[in-house]
């Protein structure tokens, strides 16, 4: 596989064991340099199959409707760190974004309800490090980025897709690199994604 082109979006990767990871390094690059990647269609059907298969059987529970100036319409579930799907894509991440064996993942699915499922302008929570991983499994949405702190200025904005990967910047122990985003606008279906997140010395939740 060739390198992949420098920029915001990256064509065309699978995430996939066999993956090339110096492929996988570039992306990482990116969106720890600007602080977020868009990686459309990075994500391997087979995956997006498995983990739709597991979500099916989820517990949903509603997150808080506000938190602050966050407003939202969306439920969770979280994964069990054994499901071997999801234990493909950690390991996946873990060596490209060089996690400390310490450090512990979190994985979790949402589901935002068709029609007025929703997360406004936010940024991930400061105990999620380095790197945050969006997965889209069904659904689609926009997905937009905000300039440097501000919660009305759009900097980039995507219609994510089953299969699509977006790249965020975790906290770093210098300067604040977690990029402000934003999830939806109306669909004409439910969406479930998967975040992948990493803390340092947490447990994973059980299911
Ligand atoms: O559903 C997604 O793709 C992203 C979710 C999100 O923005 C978040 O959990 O902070």
């Amino acid at each position: 596989m060739t390198s992949a082109p420098v920029g915001t979006t990256i064509d065309s990767m699978t995430l996939e064991q066999g993956i090339d990871r110096n492929w996988l390094r570039e992306a990482a690059k990116v969106a720890l340099t600007k602080g977020y990647a868009y990686l459309p269609g990075a994500l391997h059907p087979s995956h997006v199959v498995a983990h739709l298969e597991r979500a099916s059987s989820a517990a949903w529970r509603p997150l808080v409707a506000a938190d602050g100036p966050v407003t939202q319409c969306v439920e969770e579930h979280a994964l069990l760190l054994s499901e071997p799907a999801a234990r493909t894509v950690v390991d996946l991440f873990s060596s490209v974004f060089d996690i400390p064996d310490s450090w512990s993942p979190e994985l979790t699915y949402l589901r935002y309800p068709r029609s007025h499922g929703y997360i406004s302008p936010h940024k991930d929570h400061r105990r999620y490090l380095r790197i945050v991983s969006c997965l889209s499994l069904a659904g689609t949405t926009s997905f937009s980025i905000y300039h440097k702190n501000s919660r009305t200025q759009v900097a980039e904005t995507w219609t994510v897709a089953p299969g699509d990967v977006v790249l965020l910047a975790g906290a770093a122990s210098t300067g604040d690199p977690r990029p402000m985003h934003a999830v939806g606008g109306p669909g004409n279906s439910d969406r479930i994604s998967l975040t992948l997140r990493f803390l340092n010395g947490a447990q994973p939740s059980e299911t």
